[in-house]
């Protein structure tokens, strides 16, 4: 099915149409304008005289980069899930949910305009306080909520069964676990980095992939974003910043979630932090920064489990002892440090590269690749041996010396 896609030109006559949100925003005076720069959707900042504002996210049916590379338009029932569950979930760290329309493929939600994507602030050495810990509590209680830690079952597993689509889950499977291991016409990388590319083809690595690759395919623990990186995650921008009761992150872009484990989340995030730690150390940033951003994997890891600690009291299962908990949280924990190592390789060789890598130098980047294939090497072979936040942060750091 190809749905008819919006222009500029018709979201206001779109928008005329939808009654339920004539309270937001006046469809008559609306100006759009199209700024996604993802993969699957065509975004539209909708704006009316007043300033008021929103979101249409629409899907397309092909990849943006690659038109002859179709895609299911289902991806906007994951969108429009997890912004639903992360609004009633999260206490405002996403953009609030405003409605599916399932025909036209495409969903209405928070305008976040005045925001900044995290990893251009990152990119600009821009410390964001709290936004770890607000990724730590965004994953905690979204995890919670919507696995058996704390719903019955009866609630999760239709809710997990409804969720399955197997084409997206697939552009996950071999973006990020399988293409970055095989010679692949999606895979690129700079000249100074060929051997540790080539070293990647070897069959031993290969395994501890299969491990991470299975365990995401079959440990369907909770709704998760699905795409954690930098680019899915909003921090205040400099007209918002320090306004009350703003929270310090909210996270967009749901259109890859499902049900799979919470360390898959949790490690894609730490992934692309490595790489954001790999280029200021390239670029020479301060200290401080520097700093701030290794600190990030603690002060992330601690409010996820002081999260699931919290909200342990109101568990279901009266086999869930906290023994069990703290057995959850450990394997969690060393499942996301291999994730972070997969997430750092795909987006430095693999399709959908990052800004941070990209708009580098030529010998910068050479040399940012290379620390950062190593660090990602060495967290997906020593997974079980990363003890926690700060062993992650000093393997990065060993593969910069
Ligand atoms: C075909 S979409 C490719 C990638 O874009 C997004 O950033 C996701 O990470 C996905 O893997
Ligand atoms: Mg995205």
């Amino acid at each position: 099915m190809t749905t008819q896609l919006l222009t500029e030109q018709t979201v206001g006559e779109y928008l005329a149409s939808r009654q339920d949100v004539a309270s937001l925003i006046d469809a008559s005076t609306v100006v759009a304008t199209e700024v996604g720069d993802g993969n699957l959707n065509l975004v539209f900042v909708a704006r009316d005289a007043r300033e008021r504002s929103l979101v249409i996210k629409q899907t397309l049916p092909y990849v943006r980069g690659d038109h002859s590379w179709s895609v299911t338009e289902d991806s906007i029932f994951a969108e429009a899930r997890g912004l639903e569950a992360a609004s009633a979930h999260t206490d405002g760290l996403s953009a609030a949910y405003y409605g599916l329309d399932a025909e036209r493929r495409l969903v209405l939600m928070e305008d976040l305009s005045s925001w900044r994507v995290w990893r251009g602030a990152l990119n600009d050495g821009v410390v964001s306080p709290g936004a770890g810990a607000a990724i730590g509590v965004l994953t905690g209680s979204l995890s919670f909520a919507t696995s058996v830690l704390g719903a019955q079952p009866e609630t999760v597993l239709p809710a997990l069964a409804g969720a399955v689509n197997p084409e997206l889950w697939r552009i996950t499977e071999d973006l990020v676990f399988t293409e970055p291991y095989f010679e692949h016409p999606h895979n690129s990388w700079s000249p100074a980095a060929n051997d540790l590319v080539l070293a990647l083809r070897d069959d031993a690595l290969r395994t501890r992939l299969a491990i991470l690759k299975f365990a995401f395919l079959t440990r369907a623990e909770s709704l998760l974003h699905g795409d954690l990186h930098t680019g899915s995650i909003f921090v205040p921008g400099p007209s918002v910043a320090g306004s009350a009761g703003i929270p310090a992150a909210k996270a967009f872009d749901f259109e890859f979630g499902g049900y799979g484990p919470v360390a898959f989340d949790l490690g894609m995030f730490f992934g692309n932090i490595v790489i954001a730690q790999v280029r200021a150390q390239v670029l020479g940033r301060d200290p401080g920064f520097r700093g701030w951003l290794s600190g990030l994997y603690a002060e992330t890891w601690t409010a996820f489990e002081d999260r699931v600690r919290a909200q342990w009291g109101s568990h279901i299962d009266p086999l869930h002892t906290e023994e069990f908990r703290e057995q959850w949280l450990s394997q969690s924990w060393h499942l996301a440090v291999g994730y972070a190592g997969a997430e750092a390789i795909r987006r430095t060789i693999g399709w959908a590269k990052v800004s941070d890598l990209t708009t580098l130098t030529d010998d910068q980047r050479g040399e940012a690749e290379r620390q950062t294939l190593r660090a990602a090497r060495t967290l997906i072979e020593e997974a079980g041996g990363v003890a926690g936040p700060d062993d992650l942060g000093g393997v990065v750091e060993a593969a910069q010396s």
